[in-house]
């Protein structure tokens, strides 16, 4: 199942050695270009406990089964904690596996399941937003100024921004944020790549809030490649930022550059391989 609202891209790693940076597009990594996917819809796949809800396990349990029908990798639909309001696709925490799903573990144990196999497991990276009971978008809401409080795009209180949502609480803020679908996906600010200047609630992509968004994305990244993933499909990967027809404000191929993680970059662009995508991939 292809999301119905995105455009399609993986942000794949792989432990591969990878030429030296440059200004194009790199090869990524080497089981890319063969891996044939099969995309994963959790809450549905295989059950393993009886409790009526696909599992983590259940994946697990079914791993030479993907393998038989001719596939080398899976992209799995977000696994992270969720009220589920959207299919997980509203996250309320980016470093824990819903309890629906399992736990940390699991996806561990699913990783190395898959890797005795060699496959390799994609997850879903949902980089555009956050659900509005994420502790990230409360403190944001907050009346008060904190570290969170740019970290979502707030617009002003005279409704004159369309799509804008008001946020009331007695301690919240008078403001209004931009959701990216419902309206609990408050949007993470990644900047604007031409801000308005009429619009000073339009931060430019070099904001320190919207520096310390993609900072956390990759932190995000990293926990997961730690555990055992290979690498993410990213939801909306190409408009994290916004006003950028050309997609050229943040370089991502760039900004993934190695790292004290040890992550060696090679983001490429898959847009010549799957429809409708402007995805990128990167080997480690
Ligand atoms: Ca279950």
């Amino acid at each position: 199942m292809v999301r119905r609202r995105t455009c399609l891209a993986l942000l794949c790693f792989a432990i591969v050695a990878v030429g030296p940076l440059c200004a194009e597009v790199p090869p990524g990594p080497k089981w890319l270009q063969t891996a044939l996917f099969y995309q994963v819809y959790p809450q549905s796949f295989f059950d393993s406990n009886g409790d009526g809800i696909g599992d983590l396990r259940g994946i697990t349990q079914k791993l030479d089964y993907i393998q038989s029908v001719g596939c080398n990798a899976i992209w799995i639909n977000p696994i992270y904690e969720s009220p589920f309001g959207d299919a997980g696709y509203d996250v309320t925490d980016f470093y824990k596996v819903a309890p629906r799903y399992g736990t940390n573990e699991d996806f561990k144990n699913l990783c190395a399941e898959a890797h005795k196999r060699g496959m390799h497991v994609c997850l879903d990276l949902v980089a555009g937003h956050t659900s509005i009971a994420h502790p990230w978008f409360q403190q944001s809401a907050a009346d008060r100024p904190n570290r969170y409080s740019n970290w979502y795009i707030w617009t002003p209180a005279d409704d004159s921004v369309p799509r804008s949502q008001p946020f009331p609480g007695e301690h919240n803020r008078s403001d209004r944020y931009l959701p990216n679908f419902f309206p609990f996906q408050p949007a993470l600010n990644y900047g604007y790549a031409h801000p308005d200047p009429k619009e000073p609630w339009q931060l430019p992509t070099t904001d320190p809030a919207c520096m310390a968004v993609r900072e956390e994305l990759k932190n995000v990244m990293k926990f997961w490649l730690d555990l055992g993933a290979d690498g993410f499909r990213v939801d909306m990967a190409s408009s994290l930022v916004r006003n950028d027809p050309g997609h050229q404000a943040i370089s991502l191929k760039t900004e993934m550059a190695p790292d004290s993680a040890g992550v060696r970059s090679g983001l490429v662009s898959l847009s010549d391989r799957f429809e409708s995508s402007s995805g990128i991939c990167s080997s480690r």
